[in-house]
C-alpha cells in the first residue's frame, strides 16, 4: 500500500496535473486507443479522432475521478466503489484493459513533466494507479 511519501509524491505531482487535468486526459485516452487497439471497442460510438470532443470530454471525466481519488487515497474502496460497479457491471470492460491504461497515463506523464517524474514520483505513481485499478478489478468477482 502507499506510503506516507508516496502519498506526498503522488500529491506533488498532481499540483500539477491539475493545472490541465483534460488536455492530460486527452492524451492518456488517446494513447490507449492508439497503443492498444483493442481497446476501441468500448467506444465505438466515439468520434476517436484525437483531440475530439469524445475524446476531451472523456479524459477529462477520468481524471475528474483521478483527482478525487488523489484526496481520497487512504479510502479508495469506498471512494470508487461506484465506478467498479459500472465497469464490471455496465461497461463489462475486460479487467486487463486497466493495466494498460496505467501503462498510458505513467507515459504521458513522464512525457509532460520529465524533470519532475523522477524514480521516486514514477515508483508512487505506479502504485496508486495500480490500487485505482485494483478497486475496480475487484467488482468482477
Ligand atoms: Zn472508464 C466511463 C473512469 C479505465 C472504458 N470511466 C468512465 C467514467 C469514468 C471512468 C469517470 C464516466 C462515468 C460516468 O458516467 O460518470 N475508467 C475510469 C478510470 C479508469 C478507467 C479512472 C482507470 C483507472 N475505462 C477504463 C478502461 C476502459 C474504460 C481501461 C476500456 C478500455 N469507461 C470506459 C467506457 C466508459 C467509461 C466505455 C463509458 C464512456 C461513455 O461515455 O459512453
Amino acid at each position: 500500500s502507499l506510503t506516507e511519501d508516496d502519498k506526498a509524491a503522488v500529491l506533488s505531482l498532481w499540483g500539477k496535473i491539475s493545472n490541465n487535468p483534460e488536455a492530460i486526459g486527452a492524451e492518456v485516452l488517446h494513447r490507449l486507443l492508439s497503443c492498444f487497439p483493442q481497446t476501441r471497442i468500448y467506444f465505438s460510438h466515439f468520434d476517436l479522432s484525437r483531440a475530439s470532443a469524445h475524446i476531451r470530454a472523456h479524459g477529462a471525466k477520468i481524471m475528474g475521478v483521478i483527482g478525487e481519488a488523489v484526496q481520497h487515497m487512504d479510502n479508495l474502496d469506498d471512494t470508487l466503489s461506484w465506478l467498479g460497479d459500472l465497469h464490471a457491471y455496465t461497461l463489462k470492460v475486460d479487467p486487463g484493459n486497466f493495466r494498460l491504461f496505467t501503462l498510458c497515463i505513467l507515459c504521458v506523464l513522464a512525457a509532460h513533466f520529465q524533470a519532475d517524474f523522477t524514480p521516486e514520483v514514477h515508483a508512487a505513481w505506479e502504485k496508486f494507479l495500480t490500487s485505482i485499478a485494483a478497486v475496480l478489478i475487484s467488482k468482477y468477482r
